[in-house]
């Protein structure tokens, strides 16, 4: 296998367009030959994370869990794609700090909570809003933005970049780091 394993961390609030940036990364990345894995919040909640809830102490630990495996998927050299929520910048940290200088690239969706609310695709921050979930991330749980971030991706006035450009941007800079 010719090639050097590493970790992408996709953070950002719900409908920021991680898990999209994730796909479309993955998809970019296998046109070049790379083998990576996605860790997806959502996803891995529904199996190795089954037993955590939203509250900060299971966030963390889910945070934790997924940093501690796409870890070992990079020692494995394997490009790890993790892409969840990661509300806390203390966290995220930790999970940088478990990889070499370089190995981790922090990519940071930076969505207006306003536009993630208004595309909604799963109708959660309706449902938060109206007090039907509690603890919503951007409603009335806290997001930590990362303060020096690798990557920042952002609109360009009203008009958010497509997945693929995106994708583009975060392997550009593979290319040139
Ligand atoms: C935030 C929640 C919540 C609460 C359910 N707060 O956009 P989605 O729907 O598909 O992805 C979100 C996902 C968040 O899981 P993560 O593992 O990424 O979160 S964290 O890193 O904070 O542990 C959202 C849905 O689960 N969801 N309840 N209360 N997002």
């Amino acid at each position: 296998l010719q090639q050097k394993g590493c970790v992408i961390w996709i953070t950002g609030l719900s409908g920021s367009g991680k898990s999209t940036l994730a796909c479309a990364l993955a998809r970019g990345l296998h046109m070049r030959g790379k083998l990576t894995y996605i860790l997806d919040g959502d996803n891995v909640r529904h199996g190795l994370n089954k037993d955590l809830t939203f509250k900060a102490e299971d966030r963390v630990e889910n945070i934790r869990r997924i940093g501690e495996v796409a870890k070992l998927f990079a020692d494995a050299g394997v490009i790890s794609i993790a892409s969840l929520i990661s509300p806390y910048r203390k966290d995220r940290d930790a999970c940088r700090a478990l990889l070499q200088e370089g190995d981790f690239i922090e990519v940071f969706m930076d969505i207006p909570l306003q536009v993630c609310e208004a595309r909604d695709p799963k109708g959660l921050y309706k449902l938060a809003r109206a007090g039907k979930i509690k603890g919503f991330t951007g409603i009335d749980d806290p997001y930590e933005p990362p303060l020096k971030s690798e990557i920042v991706l952002q609109q360009m006035g009203e008009i958010c970049p497509s997945p693929s450009d995106m994708a583009d941007v975060v392997i550009s800079y593979l290319e040139r780091n």
